[in-house]
């Protein structure tokens, strides 16, 4: 069964296993373990299109990974995060908050990292499609105070 959606999580970045941007050229913002194991327990591993923002900064397009990378077999759940914006600097520490706004698809096992990474390429380009329509640009406004983009 889906999540019920749009759904909001918040708390800090933590060093993950370092391979987002490292070996797949897309970092990822991971929340620790007790975030994760706070989130509503019917939320369905998968990858999922929405809304983040660091600190109080702007409000950018994301995607996001929810459940066990079946490609890297974790034994934790992880939430990881990929802001579509070009950061200066890492924000480890800092405070991210993200609403999921829709689901794109389930986690799958790739048989090569270059088709794991041309698939992540594949979600982004939807996801920012997706997230030009005027109802995912009403739960923006929802979520998060109006600042110029
Ligand atoms: P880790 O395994 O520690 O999560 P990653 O290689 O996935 O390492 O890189 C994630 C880190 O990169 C984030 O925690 C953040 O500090 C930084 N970062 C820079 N740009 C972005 C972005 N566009 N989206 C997500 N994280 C980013
Ligand atoms: N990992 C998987 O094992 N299977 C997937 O289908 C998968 N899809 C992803 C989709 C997106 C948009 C992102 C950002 C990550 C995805 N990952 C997937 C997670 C990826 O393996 C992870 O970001 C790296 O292992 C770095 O932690
Ligand atoms: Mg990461």
């Amino acid at each position: 069964m889906l999540p019920s959606l749009p759904l909001y999580i918040e708390g800090e970045v933590v060093k993950g296993f370092g391979r987002g941007s490292k070996e797949l050229g897309c970092p990822t913002a991971n929340y620790s373990l007790e975030v994760v194991k706070r989130m509503p327990k019917n939320v369905i591993p998968g990858v999922y299109y929405g809304w983040a923002q660091v600190d109080s900064g702007a409000v950018y397009k994301m995607v996001a990974n929810v459940g066990w990378c079946p490609f890297y077999q974790n034994k934790e759940m992880s939430v990881e995060t990929h802001l579509m914006h070009e950061f200066d600097s890492d924000f480890y520490g800092s405070n991210l908050k993200i609403v999921l706004v829709g689901y794109l698809r389930d986690e799958l096992n790739f048989d090569s990292q270059g088709s794991l990474i041309a698939q992540i390429n594949e979600d982004i380009q939807n996801a920012d499609q997706k997230l030009d329509l005027p109802e995912a640009k009403e739960i923006k406004n929802q979520y998060f105070y109006k600042k110029a983009d």
